[in-house]
C-alpha cells in the first residue's frame, strides 16, 4: 500500500532498513531525538527548503492506498497536532513525531483492513473500534462509514479519514471521560459546555 508519494520506497522499506551507506552519509546532521527516516522524508517533503512543512507540502506528500491525496481536514488536524511552534507549520521535531504517528496509524489501518481492500468497511471499523476499547454499536460504525466515504466512491474509509475519525473519537471520548467522573457512562452537559467541548477538541 502506498502512503507517501515522495520517498515512497524509503517509507515502504522501513522494516527492511535503508542501505547503511545512506545512514553513514546523513546521520551526522540529524538532531538528537529525530528519527533518521523522518529526517530523510523531511528533506523530500520540504520542497521550498524553508526548514518547515506547511499544509501544501504535507498534502503533496501523503497519499491513500487508492493514490488519492490526503484530505485537507486530516492534514490540517495533523499540522495542528504537531505544530510545536504554533506557526501553522511543522519543524523537523514536530515532523518526526508525525512520522511516528503515521507509522502507528498506517499499521493499524492495515491490520483492520482485513479483506485487504484498501479501505475500512463498516464491519471492519466496528471491529477496530471494539479492539481500541470503544463500546459502540455496529450502526454507529456504519454511520461513520457513510459520513466519511468519499462521494461517488464505494462505501469505505480511506487512511486519511480513518486517522481523522479515530483521532476525533479519542478526543471527544476524553471530553466525555473528564466529565463522567463517577464512570456511569452518562453525563449532563449544558448547551454551552457541549459546544465548548466540541469547539476545543475537534481539530
Ligand atoms: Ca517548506
Ligand atoms: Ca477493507
Amino acid at each position: 500500500m502506498g502512503i507517501f508519494k515522495v520517498s515512497q520506497n524509503a517509507f515502504l522499506s522501513f522494516s527492511v532498513s535503508l542501505p547503511h551507506l545512506f545512514f553513514c552519509l546523513c546521520v551526522g546532521n540529524i538532531p538528537p531525538g529525530v528519527n533518521p527516516e523522518a529526517y530523510q522524508w523531511f528533506q523530500s517533503v520540504d520542497t521550498d527548503r524553508s526548514g518547515f512543512i506547511n499544509l501544501k507540502e504535507l498534502k503533496q506528500a501523503l497519499v491513500n492506498s487508492n493514490w488519492s491525496s490526503f484530505n485537507d481536514e486530516t492534514c490540517l488536524m495533523m499540522i495542528n497536532m504537531f505544530d510545536k511552534t504554533r506557526s501553522g507549520r511543522m519543524d523537523l521535531f514536530g515532523f518526526s513525531a508525525l512520522w511516528d504517528f503515521m507509522q502507528r496509524w498506517r499499521a493499524m489501518f492495515q491490520q483492520y483492513d482485513r479483506d485487504r481492500s484498501g479501505c475500512i468497511s463498516g464491519m471492519e471499523l466496528q471491529q477496530a473500534l471494539a479492539q481500541m476499547g470503544y463500546n459502540l454499536s455496529p450502526q454507529f460504525s456504519e454511520t461513520l462509514v457513510q459520513r466519511f466515504t468519499v462521494r461517488g466512491a464505494r462505501p469505505g474509509i480511506q487512511l486519511d479519514r480513518f486517522i481523522h475519525v479515530c483521532t476525533q473519537l479519542q478526543s471527544m471520548t476524553q471530553v466525555f471521560r473528564e466529565r463522567d467522573t463517577s464512570m456511569t457512562g452518562s453525563i449532563r452537559l449544558s448547551y454551552e459546555d457541549f459546544l465548548s467541548g466540541a469547539v476545543t477538541r475537534l481539530m
